[in-house]
């Protein structure tokens, strides 16, 4: 199977309503691989580089001063499948629509407040990754549990 890499960022409202740890450990408790960790203030240019593809959305300005507006936790995370199985944890954008039990619909109430961001394709998470951490910044390592995660 393939094994995938995908960007996943706390932000700022999730740091500042305490989540960081709550967040890290659903994906720890999955099984996946944690492979790059930090607290991070974010540029202007990260930001509006990260959302390239929604510049031409009314709210893309909003967007881009929430996500600067203060200390934001990247995590990069490996796994088979861990982009899809991210994005069904995470829940969906707007955190009225998600279901109980995600991330996002246990934790949050609006779209513009939705706590976390999951890439949406294997593409964007090797992308986002790149974007995020420099390479000195990501560990390879072996999880003694994998024998027992995967036969
Ligand atoms: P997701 O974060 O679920 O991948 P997305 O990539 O479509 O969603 O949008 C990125 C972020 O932009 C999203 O987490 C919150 C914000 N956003 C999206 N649609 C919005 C809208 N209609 N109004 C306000 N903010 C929005
Ligand atoms: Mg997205």
């Amino acid at each position: 199977e393939q094994v995938d890499e995908s960007y996943i960022m706390v932000k700022p409202d999730g740091v500042q309503r305490g989540f960081v740890g709550e967040i890290i450990s659903r994906f720890e408790r999955k099984g996946f691989k944690l492979k790059g960790l930090k607290l991070f203030q974010c540029s202007k240019e990260l930001a509006e580089e990260h959302y390239k593809e929604l510049k031409a959305k009314p709210f893309f300005p909003k967007l881009v001063d929430y996500i600067t507006s203060g200390p934001v936790v990247c995590m990069a995370w490996e796994g088979v499948g861990v982009v899809a199985s991210a994005r069904k944890l995470i829940g969906s954008t707007d955190p009225l629509q998600a279901e109980p039990g995600t991330i996002r619909g246990d934790l949050a109430v609006q779209t513009g407040r939705n706590i976390i961001h999951g890439s949406d394709s294997p593409e964007n998470g090797k992308r986002e990754i790149a974007l995020w951490f420099n390479d000195g910044e990501l560990v390879e390592w072996n999880p003694a549990q994998a024998p027992w995660l995967r036969e």
